[in-house]
């Protein structure tokens, strides 16, 4: 068993203060196979000590955007290097498929390349105003930030999160997942290899409730971001509250794809089933409800049941369709939606396998169609976070809006019609942070503003818009007559 290597702290590790471990489990596998430090208060304090010193004298608030920039870019570059060892590492600790890892590794070293670029090229303005004044604005870095990232995307969320903050002069600390994140501690050690300076990225990895608690509650961050449940997400709010710091919130959804009567069928169909096996389901923007029009609705269903039934999940060596759930109550959880669907008398219409050979104790769930599902039912309504896909039909464009805007969340959404206007009626006035036509998810879109609103959070990450989100606005105003 691979034993805990401690806090990192100053670009190095130490035991954390309580001395205590968490067991880590592999989902694919259902044992523990390695340790992490629970770390606590007190490791959260040196952490923050350590990034306030980095940001207000130490080596990483000296450096200029181009060095930081350069720092960044370099980091993308030593992922790639290791891209192999950071796959094997995600996938064992996540349980997800090895071509998955590896896309999701990829995605890491391109959220480095892209801020690294972005570092040197996000600037302020100038502002007409009196005559005899000189106005101009600034990005400031809020100073330290605090980051929180879940277990399902790991390797991609550890860049997706710090790479931004990072790149506007923050300095950081993190609190990994406690179910999955072996992967972030291994970047911590690459990114000294960067020549990311002491103090510029802290990880303190350990339980929710006492790590993570401490660092959303510190009077010490400036700022914090938080991916994760809708429930702690309220937790994070409060405490940045309290503390009078802004956050982000991105919280999981119940995304709809729109499928009208006139939808390319053939193009759309790989999109539809995989917007909700992709990473098992375990995706906050998961394609989880299939809206379809009812005048379509028995083809195109026959058809998403007819790839539904040829899904396998495996272990991440099998390299199969879907991987197992990360660990045994989300798996009772997503099994608990299913049996309510079946008790509520709501039709299975496809199921896929589990492949022979998976080790038994592992955290498998056969993929799943459901359909019709009555609009009031908890699988139209709440985020399952499984390979769960209920199928709702729709009668005509005004009944699909209301359909899709009807759940507390708003994430994502997908629209699938060859009619170019009214797909576009409809992207306008779906509610969603991202509304995709005639694509799904794009693959990660490091480039695109990413975010919720309602129930799926506020604030955004990705593309140009998370500096903003990572930085406070000073305007500057000179009188020079
Ligand atoms: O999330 P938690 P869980 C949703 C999804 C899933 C459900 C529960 O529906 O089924 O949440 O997952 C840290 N103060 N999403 O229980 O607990 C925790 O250590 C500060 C959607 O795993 O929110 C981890 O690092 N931090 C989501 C992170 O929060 C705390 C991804 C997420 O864990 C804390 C994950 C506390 N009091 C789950 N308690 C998405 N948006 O993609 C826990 N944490």
């Amino acid at each position: 068993m691979e034993s805990a290597r401690g806090v990192f702290i100053d670009n190095c590790w130490r035991p954390s203060a309580s001395g205590r471990t968490v067991d880590v489990y592999a989902p694919a596998e259902g044992i523990a196979y390695a340790q992490i430090a629970a770390g606590n208060a007190a490791d959260i304090d040196a952490a923050i000590a350590a990034a306030r010193k980095a940001h207000e004298t130490g080596a990483w608030g000296r450096l200029s955007a181009a060095e930081r920039g350069r720092v960044l870019s370099k980091m993308g570059l030593i992922v790639l290097d290791h891209a192999e060892e950071l796959a094997l590492i995600e996938a064992r600790d996540t349980g997800k498929p090895m071509k998955q890892a590896r896309a999701d590794v990829q995605a890491c070293a391109r959220y480095f390349e892209f801020y690294g670029g972005a570092a040197d090229k996000f600037h302020g303005e100038t502002i007409p105003f009196l005559n005899g004044y000189f106005v101009a604005t600034e990005h400031e870095p809020h100073g330290v930030t605090g980051h929180i990232i879940p277990w399902n995307y790991p390797v991609q969320m550890f860049a997706r999160t710090l790479a931004p903050a990072l790149a506007v002069g923050n300095a950081t600390v993190l609190k990994p997942a406690e179910d999955a994140c072996l992967a972030s501690l291994r970047l911590a050690e690459l990114s000294v290899e960067a020549g990311f300076p002491e103090g510029a990225i802290n990880i303190v990895p350990g339980l929710g409730t006492e790590a993570g608690a401490a660092l959303v509650a510190h009077r010490g961050i400036d700022f914090v971001a938080f991916t994760g449940s809708p429930e702690v997400g309220v937790l994070v709010q409060t405490a940045a509250a309290r503390n009078h710091i802004g956050c982000t919130l991105e919280l999981g959804g119940k995304s709809p794809q729109l499928v009208f009567a006139d939808v390319d069928l053939e193009a759309a169909l790989p999109s539809l089933v995989n917007a909700i096996v992709q990473n098992a389901g375990q995706t906050c923007s998961a394609g989880s409800r299939l809206l379809v029009e009812r005048s379509g609705y028995d083809r195109i269903v026959a058809a998403v049941i007819d790839r539904f039934s040829s899904l396998r999940a495996g272990t991440p060596a099998m390299d199969l369709d879907l991987g197992p759930l990360i660990n045994p109550r989300q798996k009772k959880r997503v099994e608990a939606f299913c049996a309510n669907a079946a008790s509520d008398g709501i039709p299975l219409l496809a199921e896929g396998r589990i492949a022979e050979g998976v080790p038994k104790e592992g955290y498998f769930v056969t993929p799943k169609l459901f359909g019709p599902v009555a609009r009031a039912n908890t699988l139209a309504r709440e985020e399952v976070f499984g390979p769960i896909l209920a199928a709702i039909p729709f009668e005509d464009e005004g009944d699909a809006i209301a359909l899709a805007n009807s759940t507390d969340f708003a994430l994502i959404a997908g629209i699938w019609t060859q009619n170019t206007k009214r797909a576009t009626r409809v992207a306008r006035k779906v509610k969603a942070g991202q509304v995709y036509i005639n694509a799904y998810g794009a693959g990660g879109g490091i480039e695109l503003p990413f975010g919720g609103m309602k129930k799926s959070g506020h604030g955004r990450e990705k593309g140009m818009a998370a500096l903003h989100e990572l930085t406070t606005l000073k305007t500057l105003i000179m009188k020079h007559d």
